[in-house]
């Protein structure tokens, strides 16, 4: 018999939720490590927009509400994941019937559409929603990231995007969430946007911190800078798709058959500096979640290179606890 481990639900239980993004395939592989360990989760894809309304008013709620009842199911908490976003959003939504792209009316009636569908199907029973997903620049000298959103809607779509999903579900917290959120520049950027959000009233009550950080990068005191910055704007802050890649950045290297002992201890020690940090701050992180469960899957298996297996989480690709595992749990007292 397997003996029993900490569960990260039961020792942050006082701190912030814990989470896991899951996928269709997932929410049955890593069943038992789910439920075990974590007390909310991430639909990884099943809830963004080219899965939920693949055609126009056709939606497909199969695998969301698959695993919306599996959270009800095992008492555990969901974050949706996401409403508005660039990137796995339906083509359809920029096109009119002759294949142009459409006005700026009838796509903020269909963003509109999309939402209110999406959060009123999930009210009360989603605890957080992605409202708007990367819409910042990463060139420097750019403020929003150009899209088809931005390009066909203008800038109003971001407000309009968070008045809607409020008025679907006023119960639920609504996030802005971006990667590289805790470089400096970037930062300065999210934070200016969510200000005038806020100074325009717009129903907006956290920031989402992706955190796909690695083994080098970012240093713990951007991340403790980044999320100081949002939290005096009086939000929330909630650490939304965690992983720390065994790569930096610039390493495109493809033929290791497992991590090296400098890359795990280098992970240890990270994992330990950012699960302190996230418990001095524990009154404004309301949860924690990881961009899966086990080193078994990871998107980062294919991202940025494609093939390249990776080794991000606390848990092997068995399911068992790694040393990082605990390294967080080992919290001093007091
Ligand atoms: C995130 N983007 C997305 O929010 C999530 O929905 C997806 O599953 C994985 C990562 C991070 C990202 C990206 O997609 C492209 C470039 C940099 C970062």
């Amino acid at each position: 018999m397997k003996k029993e481990i900490p569960r990260l639900k039961e020792v942050f239980k006082d701190d912030f939720k814990i989470g896991a993004a899951v996928n269709k395939w997932t929410l049955h592989s890593a069943k038992d490590l789910v439920t075990t360990q974590f007390n909310s989760i991430t639909a990884e894809n099943e809830m963004k927009p080219e899965m939920l309304q693949p055609e126009e008013g056709e939606f497909d709620f199969d695998y969301s509400d698959q695993l919306v009842s599996f959270a009800n199911e095992h008492n555990l908490g969901v974050r949706g994941h996401t409403l508005v976003w660039h990137n796995q959003c339906p083509n359809w939504m920029f096109k009119n019937e002759s294949g142009q792209t459409v006005d700026r009316e009838r796509l903020l009636k269909r963003m509109d559409q999309h939402i209110e569908t999406v959060v009123s199907r999930y009210v009360n029973q989603v605890y957080s929603w992605d409202v708007v997903n990367e819409v910042i620049a990463d060139e420097e000298d750019r403020f929003l990231r150009q899209s088809q959103w931005l390009e066909l809607a203008g800038e109003e779509f971001i407000e309009r995007a968070f008045h809607t999903a409020n008025k679907a579900d006023p119960n639920a917290t609504l996030f802005y969430n971006d990667y590289n959120e805790s470089d400096p520049i970037k930062r300065d950027k999210i934070y200016k946007l969510v200000k005038s959000l806020l100074e325009k009233k717009v129903p907006i009550h956290g920031v989402g911190m992706q955190a796909h950080w690695n083994i080098h990068t970012p240093s713990i005191e951007h991340i403790q800078q980044a999320i100081e910055l949002y939290a005096s704007l009086g939000l929330e802050v909630q650490i939304t798709e965690m992983d720390l890649s065994v790569f930096s950045w610039e390493d495109k290297r493809t033929d290791l058959l497992a991590p090296t002992k400098e890359m795990l201890a280098l992970q240890e020690r990270r994992y330990e500096q950012m699960f302190n940090l996230f418990r001095e701050y524990r009154d404004v992180i309301s949860s924690v979640t990881f961009w899966g469960g086990a080193d078994d899957y990871t998107w980062l298996s294919n991202f940025p290179v494609k093939g390249r297996k990776n080794w991000p989480f606390l848990f092997d690709e068995y399911f068992n606890p790694k040393q990082s595992f605990w390294k967080v749990v080992q919290k001093s007292e007091g």
